[in-house]
This record gives structure tokens, sequence and C-alpha cells, in this order.
């Protein structure tokens, strides 16, 4: 059997987060993040969901402290979280400091490679509260980032 086809347990229960200007995607910038729209990027991840035991709730905000009481929330309602935190990626302590009282392992990801840009953009706040990271494949990020999820959550 498949490593993605064993769960036996409930369907996994993955939240993704979307942080501040994501919501703009397609629209602006399409260099750096390319031309797919947030909307397009939640087809895809629930395409890729399909058939399998995994229940996908995507969300975008452009609040630090909507995020924060998102990712609070999840404790016991959620399997694990994949956040695409942003700009506040680089910046918020109070969003470490979310996914380390929640103990929902949380996997960071990004569109594009934030080690290929900006000096400040190097830097994640989040990353060391998180179970790992995926930075520069575009919508594939959100891909790998859902499998990478799966494999957490299945102790593999
Ligand atoms: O590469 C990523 O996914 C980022 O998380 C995107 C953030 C950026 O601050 C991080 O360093 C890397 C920015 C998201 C803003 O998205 C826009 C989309 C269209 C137009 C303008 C901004």
């Amino acid at each position: 059997m498949g490593w993605f086809q064993d769960f036996d347990g409930e369907r996994m229960k993955i939240l993704f987060l979307n942080g501040p200007n994501l919501n703009l995607l397609g629209t602006r910038e399409p260099g750096i993040y390319g031309t797919l729209t947030l909307a397009d990027i939640e087809r895809a991840v629930r395409g890729r969901a399909e058939g399998r035991k995994i229940e996908v709730d995507f969300r975008q905000s452009n609040h630090e402290g909507e995020l924060v009481t998102w990712i609070q929330e999840a404790r016991g309602t959620r399997d694990a979280i994949v956040l695409n935190a942003a700009a506040y990626t680089h910046t918020s302590v109070a969003l470490r400091d979310a996914i380390s009282a929640s103990g929902v392992p949380t996997i960071e990801i990004h569109l594009s490679n934030v080690h290929a840009r900006e000096a400040f953009r190097h830097h994640s706040h989040i990353a060391a509260v998180c179970r790992g990271q995926v930075s520069g494949f575009g919508v594939g990020s959100y891909l790998l980032g859902l499998e990478a999820a799966v494999i957490v959550i299945e102790g593999a």
C-alpha cells in the first residue's frame, strides 16, 4: 500500500493558512509569484487531496491577529497546518508563539525561493517552530506542503 493511502484513522484535517497580500496573487508581480490566483492554488490543492482521506480548509487573512486566532483554534481540531505566512514570516514573533503554543505540526511554505531574494527574507521567525520549510516551487510548494503534512501526520 502506498504511504499516501494507508492512513487508517479518520480523515486527516489539514489547515492551509495564507498571510497578507496573497489575495493579490495573479493580479500583480507575475514575474515573482506567477499568474495563478489564490483560488487557482486552492483548486490545485483540493485536486491533489481528492480521493484521499484528507479534509482541506484553505484560508487567507491580511491580519496578523486573525492568523494567530486560527492557529490557536487548530489545537485539537486540525492534524497539521500548512502556512504561507507571507511577510509575517520575517516579522512575527506572535505567529511563532502561536505555532509553538498550538502544538499542531506546521509546515512553512513559500511560493518564491526566499533564500534567493533580499537578505531580509532570509530570516524566518517561524522556521524553528515548524517541522520544515518548502520554498521556491510556486504552486508546487503548496502541493509539497500537503504531502509533507501527510508524512508528518502519518509519522512516516
Ligand atoms: O514566496 C512567498 O510565498 C512569500 O511568502 C510571499 C510574501 C513575501 O513577503 C515572502 O517573503 C515570500 C509576499 C506575498 C505577497 O504576494 C503578492 C502577490 C501579488 C502581488 C503582490 C504581492
